[in-house]
């Protein structure tokens, strides 16, 4: 990666589902020492801190299909200012969740700075609902239809106008969890999704650079990588509070993040979805961790 300063962005939230304990995702990929092994690689790592979450969830907005809207657009407004200021000072930054519903911070505070950004978006699932198809509330399984301008004014305005990124802009790594409302949006808008089966059947190493070509293509001004722990096998992490078996491996995860380093492509990321206590003595954590140093160019020999 080309540009040697990072920030790291802890965004400590578990608005976005029902599951509590994802919150504490920020501390537990801090303890796995997040920090030091980026310094290593000799970048020059500034950790902001936490974004403010307030506590205890004391709401009535469980039983919509939206739940905890007001809690999700105070954390993701915060969120995306944070992101545009490390932006505006030129840094890189790591935003650690919380779980997926921050990535609609994220994305609208890199908006404010690219006009064609690209969205790599390593998940289990396609996180593409909308209230009207979504079929538990959570907005953790909304984001990335969010940010292509759909579903609530409130989220879709976080940050500044809609839409965020071009559907075009987009590919899916990793889905096997589509539900009937996102296939068909997957397949209206034209979104790129390789699902597990193009993985079994192509190959980690074609994916990529397939992808790297057509975001070239696209001609995007920056890539945003948006990796979701549980996109890979909950074999190797499973500290995420919607788990899919036959998920992608840790071999294939690693290649696929030097891969995306070699090309030097990837101008901002976030890990998400890490709950420690769903967790296994902190192995997700430390998957996390484990990629983010492919990620940034961590090399054995
Ligand atoms: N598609 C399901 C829903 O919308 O409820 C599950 C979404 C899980 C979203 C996760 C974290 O990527
Ligand atoms: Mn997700
Ligand atoms: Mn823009
Ligand atoms: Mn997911």
């Amino acid at each position: 990666m080309k540009n040697r300063e990072i920030s790291i962005i802890g965004a400590p939230s578990d608005y976005g589902q029902m599951r509590r304990g994802v919150d504490m995702g920020p501390s537990a990929i801090r303890y796995a020492d997040v920090s030091e092994r980026l310094q290593a690689l000799g970048y020059e790592v500034k950790d902001e801190g936490d974004i403010i979450v307030k506590r205890p969830m004391n709401n009535t907005q469980l039983d919509t299909n939206l739940k905890n809207l007001k809690e999700v657009v105070e954390v993701c407004t915060q969120l995306s200012d944070k992101v545009s200021e490390v932006i505006g000072q030129g840094r890189f930054p790591l935003v650690l969740g919380g779980d997926h519903s921050i990535a609609i911070g994220t994305l609208a505070g890199l908006a404010a700075h690219y006009d064609n950004l690209g969205v790599i978006w390593y998940d289990a699932h396609a996180d593409l609902n909308t209230p009207a198809t979504s079929p538990s509330g959570n907005i953790h399984g909304m984001p990335l239809a969010v940010s292509i301008g759909l579903g609530d004014e409130r989220l879709v305005t976080i940050g500044g106008p809609a839409p965020k990124i071009k559907p075009g802009n987009i590919i899916i790594i990793g889905a096997r969890s589509v539900d009937p409302g996102e296939r068909d949006l997957i397949r209206e808008k034209g979104i790129k999704v390789y699902t597990m089966h193009e993985i079994d059947r192509m190959g980690m190493t074609r994916i990529i650079e397939d992808s790297i070509a057509y975001l070239k293509e696209r001609k995007v001004d920056g890539v945003h990588l948006s990796l979701d722990l549980d996109g890979i096998d909950p074999l190797y992490t499973p500290g995420v509070g919607t788990p899919v078996p036959g998920g992608i491996t840790y071999r294939e995860s690693h290649l696929a993040m030097e891969m995306l380093e070699e090309e030097g492509i990837i101008t901002s990321a976030e890990f998400v979805e890490v709950n420690p206590i769903l967790d296994e003595r902190n192995k997700t954590a430390d998957v996390a961790v484990a990629l983010m140093g492919s990620l940034l160019g961590e090399k054995l020999v």
